[in-house]
């Protein structure tokens, strides 16, 4: 059996956890269930970082012992886990027996290895960071490049750990393995670094009392950073070299943001080689999730309002918008607008609304699941498309693209809509007829079984739900065509995802992009004419490209295709809809709009878009032909 060992940071217990801890340790999640959907034994780890000044300075503010803080901080990071149903194995505290015995048998091997020795050392200093900044990294202001604030100056007898001699061994594994620091972006900062050279770093602190005493000299405290990367392997028992340790080490995936992957990447590996122990397989690092395009920060009051988002749309909403909505190496904005476009559009609309009519298509004309006994138009596309769509997603949760991951998932559930549409199912009940119908049934509904697989690690509770409705009484993990059973009694088909109330959205969402709407609505109530409203000349039409307008904020360049030509509109949407988000989307143009520039661009037509407490565009229910009118 093939294993799967992941790991998130363990996150420091000076602060509570927010939503860019969830977002790291949610992927993870995804990951893992993913590889145990796959069949891999799979062994997942998050925890709490316990040791250190910072940790210890928080624990004096709350007037705590450091031990009796973090047994108050470590259960508030767990409940959050289970409340974002996370599937972890193991919840790391660096407070426990087992990781201080690790630590200590690893640091006397480093110490064995010979590649430690002691010397002064002094510097400029982070405290956030709990590290001296090397001298190339100092700016004249001497600040810190990762936390822009003031660096202190420290002197110190500190242990050092030869970092310069595993330079060119580091570079070298760097080249003979492309993908272990991932994505190219995290690769190519941290070959730079290498390229400039490493320096030796201290691996102990004089100054801090609350941590581990280093086996060779129990004066000294060892640096937090070293004893915390050590937890990845006294978690699965380094220390007694358990049966655990032997079947996970080395991990496949240690998933971080991209501040610590220098500890990950290059410390973590030296550490490692000077011991003789094989080295993670990959280190991936992702973008900060950000607020209204700033850095989260409980004390300037950027934050994410995570309880209240999950409340108003459920966690699987929450979860599946942070995975779908930004693409995993990069920055990404969190916009409850958009969380709620992307509840309607995908999650309520596209999926639920999906199940729910074939759901109550089966209901109303067959006794329970119907037998596939009559194939037709469009069965064989189907079939072959749930099988490239399960390959195209193993690629892209390979490649950490979650997004397209999801997408491609979605193109699947759209593309069923799109059969019960083509083939009229609801057309067929005829006698003569209804084999024909049972047979698109059974085909809508095996989709929709294998839907529920392939989204069970990203939206678990969303799987179980739709599998629930469809009669299954054990969640069927398999995506292999043809193992739905039939004549099993379907369910009424409560809605997977309700409609959400928007002024309770309003009330609980005070969204700084709201702006107060102009009251079209008493204007609306002037009547035109039909022949008035035969002159708009509406049609489908398909984004295939899609570009901000510099010094316009609100605006987006749109080329589309209209079938018989291709248009450049400009569109009010750029606060609502990423550019990358709307490639390849219908949406409905009024093609007969007078041109106009706008901004210096010039626009041949007009989006439509509902436009209320968010923005979200106005499209047909399944694709239909570029260039077909709306009547
Ligand atoms: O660094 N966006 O702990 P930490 C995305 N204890 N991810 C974010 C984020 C944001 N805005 N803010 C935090 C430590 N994270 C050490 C780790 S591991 C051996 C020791 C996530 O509490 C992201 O995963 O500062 C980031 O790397 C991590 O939290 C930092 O957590």
């Amino acid at each position: 059996m093939r294993t799967f060992y992941i790991t998130t940071p363990i996150y420091y217990v000076n602060g509570e956890p927010h939503a860019g801890h969830a977002y790291t340790t949610i992927a993870a999640d995804v990951l893992a269930r993913y590889h145990r959907i796959k069949g891999d034994e799979v062994f997942f780890l998050t925890g709490v970082d316990e040791h250190g000044a910072n940790v210890h300075k928080a624990a004096e503010n709350a007037g705590l012992a450091p031990q009796d803080y973090c047994d108050k901080m470590a259960p508030i990071f767990v409940k959050l886990w289970k409340r974002l149903n996370i599937s972890h194995d193991i919840f790391m505290r660096t407070t426990s027996d087992m990781h201080k015995r690790g630590a200590e048998k690893f640091l006397t091997a480093l110490y064995d290895s010979g590649d430690v020795y002691k010397g002064a050392y002094e510097g400029h200093y982070c405290r956030p960071c709990e590290r001296f900044v090397p001298e190339k990294e100092l700016t004249d202001e001497k600040i810190c490049p990762i936390h822009k604030l003031p660096l202190e100056w420290l002197e110190e007898e500190n242990y050092f750990f030869k970092l310069s001699k595993y330079q060119d061994r580091l570079l070298a594994h760097f080249h003979d393995n492309p993908d272990f620091a991932y994505p190219a972006a995290r690769r190519n900062e941290l070959l730079s670094v290498l390229d400039s050279g490493l320096e030796d770093i201290s691996i102990s602190r004089s100054s801090v009392s609350w941590g581990i005493s280093l086996p060779f000299d129990p004066e000294h405290i060892v640096y937090v950073w070293i004893e915390a990367l050590m937890n990845y392997m006294t978690a699965l028992g380094y220390e007694t070299d358990s049966e655990q340790y032997r079947t996970f080490w080395p991990a496949d995936v240690h998933i971080m943001a991209k501040d610590i992957s220098r500890f990950h990447a290059l410390i973590w590996p030296a550490m490692l080689m000077a011991v003789n122990l094989p080295l993670p397989k990959q280190v991936v690092a992702h973008g900060w999730l950000t607020k209204d395009g700033e850095a989260l920060s409980k004390t300037r009051g950027i934050v994410i309002d995570m309880d209240t988002d999950i409340d108003t749309y459920g966690l699987d909403a929450f979860r599946y918008y942070l995975l779908r909505e930004f693409s995993f190496g990069n920055d990404g904005d969190y916009r409850p607008a958009r969380l709620h476009a992307r509840y309607n559009a995908d999650l309520a609309n596209d999926l639920g609304n999906l199940l729910n009519r074939v759901l109550g298509l089966v209901n109303k004309n067959f006794e329970g699941i119907p037998a596939p006994t009559t194939p037709g138009e469009f069965d064989d596309e189907i079939k072959e498309m749930a099988q490239t769509t399960v390959d195209k997603l193993d690629d892209h949760i390979n490649a950490f693209a979650f997004d397209a991951a999801l997408e491609t998932i979605w193109e699947f559930v759209r593309r069923i809509n799109r059969y019960i549409q083509q083939t009229q199912v609801w057309t067929l009940a005829k006698p003569e007829t209804k084999p024909r119908m049972g047979t698109i049934l059974y085909n809508s509904l095996e989709a929709l079984r294998f839907i529920s697989v392939l989204i069970s690690p990203f939206i678990p509770e969303t799987a179980e739900k739709i599998q629930k409705q469809i009669g299954l009484s054990a969640f069927d993990t398999t995506a292999e065509w043809g193992r739905l059973p039939v004549d099993i009694t379907v369910s009424r088909g409560d809605p997977i995802f309700p409609r959400v109330d928007t002024k309770q959205q309003k009330q609980t969402q005070p969204e700084k992009a709201a702006k107060p709407k102009p009251k079209k609505a008493e204007k609306t109530t002037d009547l035109v004419s039909f022949a008035d409203f035969q002159k708009l000349d509406l049609r489908v039409a398909r984004i295939l490209a899609a570009e901000p307008i510099e010094g316009a904020d609100r605006l987006l360049k749109l080329q589309v295709d209209l079938g018989t030509e291709k248009r450049q509109v400009v569109a009010g949407i750029a606060e609502h809809y990423t550019p990358d988000t709307l490639v390849g989307k219908q949406v409905i143009i009024v093609a007969n709009l007078e041109p106009a520039t706008i901004r210096n661009v010039e626009s041949h037509g007009m989006v439509l878009a509902g436009s209320g407490d968010s923005v979200v565009l106005a499209t047909v229910e399944t694709e239909m032909p570029l260039g077909t009118q709306i009547k």
